[in-house]
């Protein structure tokens, strides 16, 4: 990945992969010194402005599901526990349904609505475009949104697959918008103390790499497919099944932990082939993948296999990884996330064996900014410490991770996966 710079006048620079603010100033923007000259004091910021208070942060969010929640609650929650420069303001919200959308915005304190997503975009007060609909919407939102300069978050996967993503890639990267995507899990503080254990070299060499994601809500052949709530049931809106929805998070954090993929090997199955659609009423063949398992060699030698299923019965969102190096080995559980079980080769022969990590500490990543040591959160933190890390980005002229153009490397292993269960061979992943 190319260096990135940041120029508190024209922006952020990087040649290839990341934010090149200066390219297009259409209108006074967060990229343009005009931009803070021409907007009222009270309600913009300018990036290298050192005032004492923050900057308001405009958002605006695309989608009122279960992820325009957990978005909406973390733009909400981060300045009450971050120290940072800018503070989000729910400034509008936009769906299609008007009278359930004014519902959503009074609930959360969305000052606005808007029921065309076009309408939003041409807003000159809206900095942030959050992309939190299905996932047949984000290309092209993306691309608009990064044309009319805007910042964008997109919930994940970035796209329905590799080559819509590297659309949205070039998009944001000819803006120079600054941009992230959604992959949750890395910012929950026992993954990221698994990621600095790793960066010390405390496993070593890595062996082994096992996740799985297993969840059980769609064994019901009754249950429909496509329209809300439902969508992800319906190839042509989704793109995948387990894949896409769940795979690629673990895809996601093994790339942070473990690096890049070279080859993988997938088996999938449709147990349920027909169902019922919500929208047309009529029963239509189900073209997502409801299981996948599929084999991998990492480019560290290390080998690797995923498991996801909508059909573990009795598993809601059981998502595990586990690491095995030479000097020690790491493992995760989401339904007990503040844990990071750890096992060190190294320690004296009697005592050896597994250790419980409560990760709560006010030394483990985040926790210091919550509670008091010993005391707990959860799921929805993860997403407030992702609005963190972006804003700082933002404030500091640093990406945050995963950017589009990092996420476009879990989409090329997720085609990659797809085509392997068609033809029934290892499939090459490309490099970034
Ligand atoms: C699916 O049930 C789902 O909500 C995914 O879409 C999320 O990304 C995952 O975090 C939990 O499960």
């Amino acid at each position: 990945m190319a260096a990135v710079q940041y120029n508190r006048f024209s922006g952020f620079s990087c040649a290839g992969a990341g934010y090149n603010l200066a390219a297009v100033p259409r209108r006074p923007s967060f990229r343009s010194p005009a931009f803070a000259l021409a907007c009222p004091a009270s309600n913009r910021f300018s990036i290298g402005h050192t005032a004492t208070t923050m900057k308001k942060l405009n958002i605006g969010l695309i989608g009122y599901g279960f992820m325009g929640r957990a978005h909406s609650n973390a733009f909400r929650k981060v300045s009450n526990f971050f120290d940072l420069e800018f503070q989000p303001v729910l400034k509008a919200v936009c769906a299609r349904d008007a009278q359930k959308l004014k519902a959503f915005a009074s609930r959360w304190g969305y000052e606005s609505c808007e029921t065309d997503w076009r309408k939003l975009l041409a807003r000159e007060d809206i900095d942030l475009v959050d992309i939190a609909c299905p996932n047949d919407m984000h290309k092209e939102i993306a691309i608009a949104a990064a044309k009319a300069g805007k910042m964008i978050l997109c919930e994940k996967p970035l796209s329905m697959n590799g080559p819509e993503g590297l659309k949205m890639v070039q998009a944001v990267e000819k803006a120079g918008v600054p941009n992230m995507v959604w992959y949750n899990y890395r910012r929950v503080p026992a993954v990221a103390l698994a990621r600095q254990l790793i960066d010390e070299g405390r496993l070593g060499r890595i062996f082994h790499y096992r996740a799985k994601f297993l969840q059980d809500w769609t064994i019901s052949k009754d249950l429909p497919q496509g329209g809300a709530g439902l969508w992800r049931l319906d190839v042509k809106v989704a793109g995948s099944g387990v894949t896409g929805d769940l795979l690629a998070h673990c895809i996601d954090t093994a790339i942070w932990l473990n690096g890049e993929f070279e080859t993988v090997n997938a088996m999938t199955e449709t147990f349920i082939k027909e169902r019922k659609h919500n929208l047309t009423g009529k029963v239509e063949k189900v073209g997502i993948d409801d299981a996948c398992a599929f084999l991998a060699r990492f480019r560290n030698g290390s080998l690797a296999t995923f498991e996801s299923t909508r059909y573990a019965r009795g598993h809601k969102a059981l998502y595990t990884f586990e690491i095995n190096g030479e000097h020690a080995s790491i493992l995760w559980d989401l339904h007990d996330l503040h844990r990071l079980q750890y096992f060190e080769h190294r320690d004296e022969g009697r005592l050896r064996g597994w250790r419980t990590i409560h990760v709560t500490d006010g030394d483990h990543p985040y926790m210091g900014k919550w509670w008091v040591p010993g005391l707990q959160i959860g799921y929805e933190h993860s997403f407030v410490h992702q609005v963190a890390d972006f804003l700082d980005g933002v404030a500091k002229g640093k990406p945050a991770s995963p950017t589009f153009r990092d996420a476009l490397q879990t989409q090329f292993v997720c085609d990659a996966v797809l085509k392997s269960a068609r033809t029934q061979k290892w499939e090459k992943v490309p490099s970034p």
